[in-house]
């Protein structure tokens, strides 16, 4: 297995996520890709890359010029504007209100490119988002070249993150990135299958009227869980993506048999859309111990995500998305990756 990691990721260093009405230290932290790094090589998973710099051009691929350059100067212009924390949007192009303009000030910028309020902007993220869409594009690559398969350590996450929005911990959509990619470099159907416990909102949305990406999804039941507004199993696509867009939601509690079982699904759809590539939007907050999800795997049920995903018998690129249950997040990765190698 290749593994591909940036230390660049850890410029991300938010201070404040706002969570059930209080300002708490973010879940989504660079601790978590120290615990992984380190789990990774403990066990000996495979050697580590630093992804080359591929610039703006495959993010400009999937996402809006005007969102891309707010994110380059949201940080600066909120300093500049004089506030003191962290960036933080107070207010939307809500349902009443207008949504066809993009005021000039950041407060209003922030509202309109925002779909959620927990995931501050602070200095350096945007940076730390340019290193993670590079380690996914660094993995596709190289299971491009090699037909082998690889992880990419991508932090800050990516699924939430939509054409022009941000938010649930991410600013671009990793796998939408290398999906792209993959289609630009010759692949004809790319299979992008998230397991994260949160319905992957960005990734549909970037490709719900296409054919030439398959988007499946197992998640928490929307009526529910996080993103809320996206997930439910009526969204199938539009258009020429109608029938490549499928939604799993599973209620909380999930027992890991039924969450196995709709996988099997999930990859026979897969077979069945004559994919040529398999992208894993890998989040592990699946798991028991996750402190804001509620399905429940152990650790030892991840190495048997490992071997189900194997048996799509596809060139593969695992990518990180969720998973903040610090202490064990390494070890639940590991096993994926081990289990994924047999
Ligand atoms: C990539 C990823 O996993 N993003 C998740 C973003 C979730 N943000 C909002 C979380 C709200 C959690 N509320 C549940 C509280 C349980 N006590
Ligand atoms: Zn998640």
């Amino acid at each position: 297995m290749h593994i591909f990691y940036s230390d660049k990721t850890r410029l991300r260093q938010a201070r404040t996520e706002l969570h059930d009405g209080v300002l708490v230290a973010p879940f989504e932290c660079p601790e978590r890709v120290d615990l992984v790094l380190k789990q990774l090589q403990q066990a000996a998973v495979g050697e580590l890359f630093e992804p080359r710099a591929f610039g703006l051009e495959p993010v400009l691929a999937v996402h809006d010029a005007d969102y891309v350059n707010f994110l380059a100067d949201c940080w600066h212009e909120w300093v500049a504007a004089g506030h003191e924390g962290e960036a933080i949007p107070n207010i939307w192009p809500a349902r009443t209100l207008r949504g066809d303009r993009i005021p000039r000030v950041v407060s209003a910028k922030l509202g309109y490119y925002a779909l959620a309020a927990e995931t501050s902007i602070s200095e350096g993220t945007f940076e730390a988002a340019m290193a993670s869409k590079d380690v996914a594009l660094g993995a596709v690559e190289q299971t491009l070249a090699t037909g082998e398969p690889s992880f990419g350590l991508c932090r800050p996450p990516g699924h939430h993150a939509a054409f022009d929005q941000f938010g649930g911990y991410c600013f671009f959509n990793n796998a939408a990135i290398a999906a792209q990619r993959a289609l630009a470099s010759g692949k004809r159907r790319v299979a992008i299958l998230d397991v994260d416990f949160h319905h992957g909102n960005g990734t549909q949305q970037i490709f719900y009227e296409r054919d030439d990406v398959l988007f499946i999804s197992l998640h928490g039941d929307p009526e529910v869980t996080f993103p809320y507004y996206s997930g439910y199993a009526d969204e199938t696509g539009r258009g020429s993506g109608e029938g490549f867009n499928t939604n799993y939601p599973l209620p909380p509690g999930t027992t890991v048999d039924t969450w196995m079982a709709t996988l099997d699904n999930a990859l026979a759809r897969i077979k069945e859309a004559q994919c040529d590539m398999l992208i894993v939007s890998l989040g592990v907050d699946i798991f028991e111990g996750d402190p804001i999800s509620a399905f429940t795997f152990t650790s030892g049920d991840f190495s048997l995500l490992g071997q189900r995903l194997t048996q799509a018998g596809l060139p593969t690129v695992l990518l990180m998305e969720g998973g903040y249950a610090v202490d064990d997040i390494g070890i639940n990765v590991v096993n994926v990756l081990q289990g994924f190698k047999q």
